[in-house]
């Protein structure tokens, strides 16, 4: 699946040919899209699908320098990482590159102590809505209505707003991109690499293997998330929200594709009863008015 982004085709490529990643991966189209928009990346990245699609040493597929860490120390090791190079004064772009879980539940201790120092970190998370890597566990960001393993009779909870506890850190830049908007996520990644400061890039990236998809139709499933107002596009620089153009006109019930044309394309979705799909319809609107209330 290529993307096609003028200055992406200058760039070397992040991702080389026969990694591990399965067709239709929405990872790796986030993984190539914002990597390459970077100045010398150094990538930090936690155990996920990530550090497996890499494949094995050393027919490593990863044409930047990587290191893979633990969960519990992403963004500490990318702090020591920055200062380091920041100290020996070498122009770098030190990285987290993390999983759903590895944000919104297993390293948010490690990325909210680096969010607090203000440390000189992109920290990317590409959403795919679950645990993929260890066979589709529910995440904190697992929408309500979802199957998952742990969750047969699909998520009772609703999904975390990880953008919401991000902003209370008061960091310079945080947005959300898809990539279903290629173009869109590349200017927000060029842009965040310009300002000093952590700065976090949550992204959808549909995932059909665990989310029982069609992989062909994985970056149709990035605009409908955002046409159905399930994912709305922003920015928040110095702690002042902006709907992205493309997006913001979903802020509007009435503008919106219906989330049903979204949930019918995933069979996950398949344990969803009315009275859920009201609640869910719910958490959408209640999303909105809660970034609206950040501008
Ligand atoms: C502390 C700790 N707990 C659990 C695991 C097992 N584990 C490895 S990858 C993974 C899932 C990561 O999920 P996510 O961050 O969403 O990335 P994805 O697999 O979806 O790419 C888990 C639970 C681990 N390696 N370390
Ligand atoms: S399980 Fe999902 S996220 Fe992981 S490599 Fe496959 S498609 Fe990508």
């Amino acid at each position: 699946m290529n993307v096609k982004i003028p200055e992406m085709m200058d760039r070397p490529e992040v991702l080389l040919r026969g990694n591990f990643a399965c067709a239709g991966c929405g990872l790796s189209i986030a993984y190539k899209t914002a990597i390459s928009a970077l100045n010398r990346p150094i990538v930090v990245i936690p155990a996920c699908c990530s550090s497996v699609i890499q494949s094995l040493h050393p027919n490593v597929t990863y044409n930047v320098p990587t290191l893979n860490i633990a969960f519990a120390a992403h963004a500490s090791a990318a702090s020591g990482i920055a200062r380091a190079k920041k100290m020996r004064g070498e122009d770098t772009t030190t990285v987290v590159w993390s999983g759903d879980g590895g944000t919104f539940d297993i390293g948010i201790a490690t990325w909210s102590g680096a969010a607090e120092r203000n440390e000189n970190i992109i920290h990317f998370c590409y959403d795919n809505n679950f645990y993929s890597n260890t066979g589709a566990q529910r995440s904190g960001a697992t929408p309500r209505g979802a199957v998952t393993t742990t969750t047969p009779g699909g998520k009772k909870e609703k999904r975390k707003s990880i953008t919401r506890i991000m902003a209370a850190h008061d960091i310079p830049y945080i947005a959300t991109a898809s990539i279903g908007y290629p173009r869109d996520l590349y200017t927000k990644v060029k842009k965040a690499s310009l300002i000093e400061g952590y700065r976090f890039i949550l992204i959808d990236a549909p995932c059909p293997t665990g989310w029982n998809s069609d992989p062909a139709i994985t970056p149709e499933l990035g605009e409908l998330a955002v046409k159905t107002g399930y994912f709305p596009l922003f920015e928040i620089e110095d702690g002042k929200l902006t709907f992205t153009k493309r997006g913001g006109r979903y802020r509007d019930p009435e503008n919106r594709v219906p989330i049903e044309e979204y949930l019918n394309k995933q069979k996950r979705f398949k344990a969803m009863t009315p009275e859920l799909l009201s609640v869910v319809k719910e958490d959408i609107q209640h999303e909105w008015d809660q970034l609206a209330k950040l501008e």
